[in-house]
């Protein structure tokens, strides 16, 4: 069984970089003063051993991390947008692409703790007080805020059982499973109904769990007799096992006996987990009839919870749950002190764009560069301290040598972004 969820992430833009000049008494013209913008928050992916299943996620929905705001006047700082963390279970692989860029690539968030930062917040555009120069004291350049990542995230979840269902042949596991949990298994009247391992989701409240059907135990399941022995690794990794015992047999004790025999020769570490013993069939009259007899004869052997109750009346079922939940908590909640990493991981980079310089017609230019594009003038572009301050900046973003090697000349007209510049 798998579940599998697609979904996007966004991260938050940044803010933009102000322009903005101090203003003091007796100084007519102040310094630059804007201040820079915040980032934009990230979206990180966490596995979490709390969650148990990919249910909550709404297929198709737009995960979103707070923006970035802009800077402010007297050189502050616009604060940074808030980061999502997304909370997956322990196993989670995570498949990414990028909605820009295209790159891909997935991770498998196995760990508890791992944190994956997917989608990296945009950076905060800088103020006009980052572009003075000796020349030019007072600029009246500011740059807006970098967009924020955007991804299309695939989850893919192998769902490991937390609750194992056991017991003999015929017994009433897989009934137990339907009428707990929304899955439909094949139930018949003879033993061996199920041949493969069936698992189930349980609601107890706002928490969630799984439950894992195996075929029926017989002597010799341990030695590969019957089918139970390349099912009982399934129950290996769960926290509980339920052990159902068909309350119409002659002899309970022994049963259970037997069974309990099974996995110890399977695995004495099944014994080390918490076992609580369901006496099925409550609604059979004959059942009914011995219902009192049944809490003497399993006494002695040390068994710590029993139920009885009824896979298809439904009665004690919710008991049992209860009880599941309770050990499956504890179990992770073990889990998530043992050994909870807080690594974060980052999601390899492809390489950085270089500026890209395309002919729209004779003697007119387009640029593409995102760090350049975010260049906004905080004035009028025929200002010529402004386009000398926009023609520095992207000479440093290599755009002006890559204009020179495409063949630009005097007088020509570059576009970038939502300016219009002419070539020196
Ligand atoms: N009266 C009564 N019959 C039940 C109850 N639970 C299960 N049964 C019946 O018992 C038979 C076996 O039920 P299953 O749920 O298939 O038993 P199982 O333990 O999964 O059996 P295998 O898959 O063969 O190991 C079926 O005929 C069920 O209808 C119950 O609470 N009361
Ligand atoms: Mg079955």
């Amino acid at each position: 069984m798998i579940d599998h969820v697609v979904i996007n992430v966004l991260a938050g833009k940044g803010g933009s970089g102000a322009v903005s000049f101090r203003r003091e008494k007796y100084v007519p013209f102040g310094g630059p003063s804007g201040g820079d913008g915040g980032e934009g928050g990230s979206v990180f992916i966490k596995a979490n051993s709390q969650r148990a299943t990919l249910e909550e996620f709404t297929a198709g929905k737009i995960y979103k991390a707070g923006d970035g705001q802009n800077g402010k006047n007297k050189n502050k700082t616009g604060l940074s947008g808030k980061n999502l963390e997304i909370r997956v279970p322990v196993g989670t692989v995570v498949k990414w692409k990028h909605t820009d860029t295209g790159d891909d690539g997935f991770i498998d968030l196995d760990k508890e703790g791992d944190s994956l930062l997917v989608a990296q917040g945009g950076q905060g555009g800088k103020g006009n007080a980052h572009f003075a120069t000796s020349t030019n004291r007072a600029p009246r350049l500011a740059e807006s805020g970098e967009k924020g990542e955007n991804l299309e995230i695939v989850l893919d979840l192998k769902l490991l059982a937390d609750v194992g269902l056991v017991g003999q042949p015929n017994a009433g596991k897989s009934s137990f499973l339907a009428r707990t949990t929304g899955a439909n298994p094949k139930i018949g009247g003879y033993p061996f109904t199920t041949l493969e391992p069936n698992l189930g989701v349980v609601n107890v409240g706002w928490a969630t769990f799984i439950l894992a059907d195996i075929p029926g135990l017989i002597e010799g399941s341990h030695d590969g007799k019957g089918l139970g022995d390349q099912f009982l690794r399934h129950v290996e990794r769960t926290s509980v096992l339920v052990h159902i015992i068909d309350g119409s047999l002659e002899d309970l004790a022994g049963s259970w006996k037997s069974i309990t025999m099974e996995l110890e020769l399977y695995s004495p570490e099944l014994l080390s987990k918490p076992q609580i013993v369901f006496i099925n069939k409550l609604d059979l009259p004959e059942v009914q009839l011995k219902k009192d007899q049944i809490p003497i004869e399993l006494k002695g052997l040390g068994i710590m919870e029993i139920y009885m109750g009824s896979a298809i009346s439904g009665e004690g079922l919710e008991e049992v749950m209860r009880s599941s939940m309770k050990y499956v908590g504890e179990a992770k909640q073990q889990k998530t002190q043992d050994k909870a990493s807080d690594r974060v991981i980052l999601r390899p980079k492809p390489e950085r764009i270089t500026p890209v310089v395309e002919v729209v017609q004779p003697g007119v230019w387009r640029v593409t560069h995102e760090k350049a594009e975010r260049l906004v003038g905080g004035g009028h572009l025929s200002d010529m301290v402004l386009a000398a301050d926009i023609w520095r900046e992207l000479g440093r973003f290599g755009v002006v040598e890559e204009l020179e090697r495409a063949g630009a000349s005097s007088g020509d007209t570059i576009f970038l972004g939502e300016m219009e510049l002419i070539w020196r």
